[in-house]
């Protein structure tokens, strides 16, 4: 048998949010390195055998939820709520600073609630060709498939994602149709809410969207658990690993971002949300992106090095837009660099920018573990690094179905083995004659093929030196419509291991939702994992083992293609 992955029915413990099985769990994994592994700041709050427990089902509460007003913090002064003249808007007028409030700060039947019901409506009632139109402006986002044809010159479906343009473009998407809104739902101080799912008591979809009838902002397609008000999972709600990266560009905040919450949470929500094409359909998707956008703000605000990209082209692509008065409008982004002086609106909990300090920094992340401390590397095995330097990308490993073969991920977890291939690696040829799928199966893992595991671990230690991240590349992904379910990626797990997102070979999350719009592979740092397994004995340093895990078990989930799975450093 060739080098094919094999799929195979974990007895796993589902972690989707109101689908825990509750059986017994049995296993080891996590307890001797606990939440060390992984850095999400709201596993405090989280019973020890959390995966296993059902998480709360909210009705929906026809009368106001408790009002907990969010207090701006950090900001010192304050701006003004409201007022004349703030911002240099290059767009037009604005009339004041709009803030953008949590939305379970809003009583869902106060003004601002109302306001948002009230700009839905009418927006729905003008016909699609208008570009101040419900469905124009989601169209913006991507085109009805096999449906409508655009109007003549009208930007459909030129969203941005996979592709250090993502954050940029989507703000100004969402701040051109904030304006649209704000002009139809007649009240001149209306912004955005925002969702943020992270909050534990808050991630479940606000009340205001659930109530069915006669209500804007229910929307019948999403999953039926997050119409009844089921909660999401504190792991997958997490940006705790975005936020913690210091530079923007593709692998790292940018992309981390994309991938974990925004790719997650539409797949959570599912129905229009989980398909690009749909999802500025679902009223949702605008707090959504509203919550993206002022994670990018925080992370901004948090210095230690944190800047946007300065390159020509992010700084001056032109994307086309459709402004309150229909009027089709070009926006860079250099544009978007500033929210409340180039686009008058701010957050309600903006943290101040650190002047030159670290200070908000540590705000931030707080509530997080610290991260690991940089793999030392001891100097006999730190030969390579000047080599690695020099010669650019260095790839550690690479699945063993390079040539010809594609990864195919569907309603099982899949697993994939990936043959060391760096310069240091001993022996790659006798592992790689061990394929997967001749193994059989992931006990491989465990009991890998005899090798001389001290010069193996010797090699791979010279291959981590150096300052590059280790990076888990998932390359030319493909589907045909985006799945609505999303994986967890384990690595080195050994076989009967439960998939435990607090466990030392967690990875993060791939949330197919949509195609790239660059040849970037989505990647995944590794480099402390790797590190930790390292240190705690875990891996050997000979092959790597990736697995996904989906969500849910569902055979008829379409099939997500990747052409390479590989291990490089940048
Ligand atoms: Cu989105």
């Amino acid at each position: 048998m060739s080098d094919t992955p094999i799929k195979r029915s974990l007895s796993r413990r589902s972690f989707l949010a109101g689908t825990a099985t509750g059986a017994a769990a049995g296993v080891a994994t996590g307890a001797a390195v606990g939440q060390e592994f992984i850095s999400l700041g709201s596993l405090d709050d989280l019973p020890p055998n959390w995966w296993e427990v059902d998480f709360p089902t909210n009705p929906v509460d026809p009368v106001d939820p408790p009002v907990d007003p969010v207090d701006p913090v950090g900001c010192d002064p304050c701006p003004p709520d409201t007022g004349i003249g703030g911002g240099d808007d290059p767009f037009g007028e604005t009339p004041g600073i709009a803030v953008r409030r949590n939305v379970f700060s809003l009583a869902p039947n106060g003004p601002e609630m109302s306001a948002l019901r009230r700009g839905i409506q009418v927006m729905r009632s003008r016909p699609d060709t208008d570009p101040t139109s419900w469905n124009y402006q989601a169209r913006i986002h991507g085109i009805v498939r096999g449906g409508a044809q655009a109007p003549f010159g009208a930007p459909w479906g030129t969203c941005r994602h996979g592709s250090d343009d993502f954050l940029s473009w989507h703000r100004l998407y969402v701040h051109f149709f904030e304006r649209i809104l704000r002009e139809a739902s007649g009240d001149p101080d209306f912004a955005l809410p925002y969702w943020d799912y992270s909050v534990p008591g808050q991630n479940a979809l606000p009340p205001a969207f659930r109530q069915q009838f006669g209500n804007p902002l229910f929307e019948a397609r999403r999953n039926p658990g997050m119409n009844a008000g089921n909660a999401i999972n504190p792991i997958v709600a997490s940006s705790a690993q975005a936020m913690q990266t210091t530079r923007f560009p593709r692998p790292f905040f940018s992309a981390a971002l994309e991938n974990q919450p925004h790719n997650v949470i539409h797949v959570e929500i599912g129905g229009a949300m989980a398909d690009p094409a749909t999802a500025g359909e679902d009223p949702i998707f605008w707090l959504h992106h509203a919550n993206i956008d002022r994670l990018w703000s925080r992370w901004i605000a948090s210095g230690n090095g944190r800047r946007n990209p300065t390159d020509f082209g992010f700084l001056n692509t032109p994307f086309p837009f459709a402004d309150e008065r229909g009027q089709i409008v070009t926006a860079r982004g250099a544009d978007a660099l500033d929210p409340q002086g180039q686009l008058g609106y701010r957050y309600d909990d903006d943290i101040a920018a650190p002047a030159g300090a670290d200070a908000a920094a540590a705000l931030m992340v707080a509530s997080a573990p610290a991260p690991a401390p940089a793999f030392a590397a001891s100097r006999s095995f730190a030969r390579d690094a000047q080599a690695f330097a020099e010669s650019g990308e260095i790839q550690m490993a690479e699945s063993t179905l390079a040539e010809g073969g594609r990864v195919r991920l569907g309603g099982q977890a899949t697993g994939v083995r990936l043959a060391p291939t760096a310069p240091g690696m001993a022996a790659p040829q006798a592992l790689r004659s061990q394929s997967f799928g001749e193994s059989g199966s992931l006990d491989a893992f465990a009991a890998p093929a005899p090798a001389p595991a001290i010069s193996r671990m010797e090699a791979f230690r010279s291959d981590m030196a150096g300052d590059q991240p280790v990076l888990l590349q998932l390359e030319d992904i493909d589907f045909d419509a985006p799945p609505g379910i999303w994986y967890a990626i384990y690595v080195n797990a050994p076989f009967g291991t439960a998939p435990d997102p607090r466990g030392p070979y967690f990875a993060g999350i791939f949330a197919p939702f949509a195609q790239n719009t660059s040849d970037e592979p989505t990647t995944f740092d590794i480099t402390g994992l790797i590190n930790r397994q390292i240190e705690a004995g875990l891996f050997d340093g000979g092959e790597i083992g990736v697995e996904f895990v989906p969500n849910r078990d569902d055979p008829s989930i379409p099939a997500v293609d990747i052409g390479n799975i590989r291990i490089v450093r940048p």
